[in-house]
């Protein structure tokens, strides 16, 4: 283990395990697009399933279930309402824009969690020479804001606000398992009053790719449709459902031990001198801190934790980022604390 790179860019970096793989090697398979893959039927069924609704569809990538989604809430021309720093507002190639036609109204917080009062005073006037309100969408947990979360009260405040006045809301719950363990709460629960959802395969319950959509069944139909046209058909992908299926069942119950690692990391961060953070901000997965009081911008910061074999990442001049994950264990979060000393000529 020692002498392994200690990975904390993503969560999106783990290795699929042991079962993943096997699962994969004997994984039953057929074409998808004609709907006739057994794999991939049962992942969409037990999804659907778990979050309580009628149906799923995997999608090969986060951004382009969140893309489908917002295409499908949307008309070219009318506006989404979403946190400054949300995924889909700076992380996913304008996509809103260049394929949905939609247009962002983000607004800034400091911790990445909106609130009814906020998202009201963005609606746009019902009038005829305005660009319209289509669709409210929310992060959780909020990646760039640390991986904060949305208390459950607040959220349903949100969707039935906003449903009272026409807006659909869609959750881009990439990480809304580590928002379920973090909270005490069901992925059903945090997300029940979402018209779509949005959530990650591929990164803190390490399958290898692929993310979901959930919603009706009549969402769903339009979504495969979409995703098709997206290019984003898949022939045998049960090869990959397979591994999902494992992820599903296994990793949820696994992610309170990130949390933990990730404390660990943020209150031994937050010792040392050219650190700014508040460790008890962290409460899931990722440690957003800043390293300006070090004098030294994030990149040089990341730059001398790869020499010691640790990989974070910059994602700002003066942030930097480490995600915690099933490929990092305590020992590894040890490594990672001792190079930051180092780092930072601590
Ligand atoms: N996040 C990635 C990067 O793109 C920043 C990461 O390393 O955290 N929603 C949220 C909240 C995400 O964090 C991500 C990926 C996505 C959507 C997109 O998922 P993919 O990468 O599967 O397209």
């Amino acid at each position: 283990m020692s002498d392994t790179l200690v990975d904390l860019r993503s969560d999106t970096v783990t290795r699929p395990t042991a079962a993943m793989r096997r699962a994969m090697a004997e994984a039953e398979v057929g074409d998808d697009v004609y709907g006739e893959d057994p794999t991939m039927n049962r992942l969409e069924e037990y999804a659907a399933q778990l979050f309580e609704r009628e149906a799923s569809l995997f999608v090969p990538s986060g951004s382009m279930g969140n893309l489908i989604s917002i295409k499908l809430s949307t008309r070219p021309g009318t506006e989404v309402i979403c946190e400054q720093k949300a995924h889909i507002n700076q992380y996913e190639m304008a996509s809103m824009a260049a394929i949905a036609g939609a247009f962002p109204r983000p607004i800034p917080t400091p911790d990445g969690i909106l609130s009814w009062e906020q998202i009201e005073r963005e609606i746009r006037p019902k009038t005829y020479y305005f660009s319209q309100t289509a669709l409210v969408s929310l992060e959780n947990t909020h990646n760039m804001a640390g991986g904060t979360l949305y208390p459950p009260a607040v959220a349903d405040e949100i969707c039935d606000r906003s449903h009272q006045a026409g807006l659909r809301v869609h959750l881009d719950g990439a990480r809304v398992f580590n928002a379920s363990v973090a909270l005490g709460e069901s992925v059903a629960r945090l997300s029940r009053k979402f018209d779509s959802v949005m959530f990650s395969l591929s990164k803190g319950l390490g399958a290898p790719v692929g993310s979901m959509i959930v919603g009706s069944r009549e969402f769903i139909t339009q979504a495969r449709s979409a995703r098709k046209m997206l290019g984003g058909g898949m022939r045998q992908a049960g090869v990959l459902a397979a591994a999902a299926l494992v992820a599903l069942r296994e990793s949820p119950a696994r992610l309170v031990e990130d949390h933990a690692n990730a404390r660990r990391l943020a209150e031994a961060l937050a010792e040392l001198p050219g650190v700014t953070l508040d460790p008890s901000s962290v409460r899931t997965n990722i440690v957003i801190f800043g390293v300006e009081k070090s004098k030294k911008s994030a990149d040089k910061v990341c730059e001398a934790l790869r020499g010691h074999g640790v990989l974070a990442s910059g994602v700002s001049k003066h942030a930097v980022r480490m995600v915690t994950h099933m490929d990092v264990d305590r020992q590894g979060i040890e490594r990672a604390i001792a190079a930051m000393k180092d780092a930072l000529g601590a």
